[in-house]
């Protein structure tokens, strides 16, 4: 009878214990699956801890009214000296052409651009609805999308906390902003770096869920003979794109685009501090959320700082250093000609009030 009493306390102490612990509490012995990740699972959140020019990162380094972030870093002598890596002339288009089946993540908000033709051909000769093919005709559209589709800018106001935008700016609101947005971004030029990762690491694309390293950043650069320089613009190459036109298990176009919904390879918390020190000025991928854990992984809960469950790449380049997120980018061509410093050039569309921009940045060598 003792020995029954002692297995059914014994059984009822693992089944309490099971369910206590998070699905993916180690157990001892047990290696991590993300050990970067259980690594900062005390560090305080960067974006919490006392900036250098003040209570946050980046905030009133370049004045209380300064909406345009870590883009006064590049002085005009660093735009000369990026310039100066034209060589060839050869120009390339980093942004995704904007069609109804763009790259995006597909929610019910992120739908497929909308270019819709005008219906009026501006032959005040005809009759409405007729038109002279002999006299001209007339073409014109317009746009319906949502600003994060295809390849996108991430401004300011994207992202913010207690209800203040980076530089203690006011948040946004339905009507008149005017902090944070697209218009106050107006131009981006500067050295552009490309780090292909998946062709460093011998696997294009990265696996899902990849766990983009500083020391795989770094090893990227020396392999490839480039420099991180301070207030670099960097793009970092995952080869993710060409998920999007993998089809479905039925072998069939896959329109609900399945594999490139997997959670994405992409930058750990662990770059963070190197991205600071380095004065990173924007960072840019070819996949949704440039950074590791989007979408999330089923199963897995996020151990860095606290347990954040954000995107905590999101808050402290947005929010914290007024530096920018460059998503969706289209860098298949520059990898191809090993084009991995260039002159980057940017000039979104000065939409006011508008959070995030489609973009197609230009890179220049
Ligand atoms: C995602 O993080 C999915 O994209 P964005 O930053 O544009 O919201």
């Amino acid at each position: 009878m003792r020995r029954i009493k002692i297995r059914l306390v014994c059984l009822v102490g693992i089944v309490v214990g099971a369910l206590l612990s998070p699905a993916n509490m180690l157990i001892a012995g047990e290696t991590s699956k993300y050990p970067l990740d259980d690594k900062f699972a005390t560090e305080p959140a960067p974006w919490t801890v006392k900036g250098k020019w003040g209570e946050r990162g980046n905030w009133g380094r370049w004045g209380e009214e300064d909406k345009r972030g870590m883009l006064n870093y590049i002085t005009p002598e660093m735009i000369v000296n990026a310039a100066k890596l034209v060589k060839q002339g050869k120009v390339y288009a980093l942004g995704e052409e904007i069609y109804n089946d763009v790259p995006r993540f597909i929610n019910p908000t992120r739908f497929g651009p909308q270019i819709i033709l005008d219906n009026d051909g501006y032959d005040r000769v005809s009759k409405p609805g007729e038109f002279d093919p002999k006299r001209y005709q007339v073409g014109q559209t317009f746009t319906l999308m949502q600003n994060h589709t295809g390849s996108h800018l991430d401004t300011f106001a994207h992202i913010y906390r207690e209800n203040k935008l980076y530089n203690n700016m006011p948040p946004p609101k339905p009507v008149g902003t005017v902090h944070g947005d697209a218009a106050s971004v107006k131009y981006m030029v500067g050295r552009g770096v490309l780090l292909d990762v998946a062709k460093y690491k011998g696997s294009d694309p990265l696996p899902a869920a990849y766990w983009i390293t500083l020391e795989d950043l770094q090893n990227t650069a020396k392999a490839q003979n480039v420099q991180i320089q301070k207030g670099d613009i960097l793009l970092v190459r995952t080869g993710w794109r060409k998920m999007w036109d993998e089809p479905g298990a039925d072998g069939k176009v896959d329109l609900l685009h399945t594999k490139w919904h997997q959670p994405q390879p992409g930058v750990g918390v662990d770059s963070i501090a190197f991205f600071n020190d380095m004065e990173i000025v924007a960072i840019g991928a070819d996949t949704a959320a440039v950074e590791w854990g989007f979408p999330a992984e089923p199963g897995y809960v996020r151990k860095a700082y606290g347990g954040f469950q954000g995107l905590p790449l999101h808050p402290e380049f947005l929010w914290n250093r007024g530096a920018y997120i460059l998503e969706i980018l289209h860098l298949d061509e520059l990898a191809k000609d090993q084009a991995y410093e260039f002159l980057f050039v940017l000039g979104p569309l000065l939409e006011r009030g508008g959070i995030g921009v489609p973009i197609n940045p230009i890179a220049i060598r």
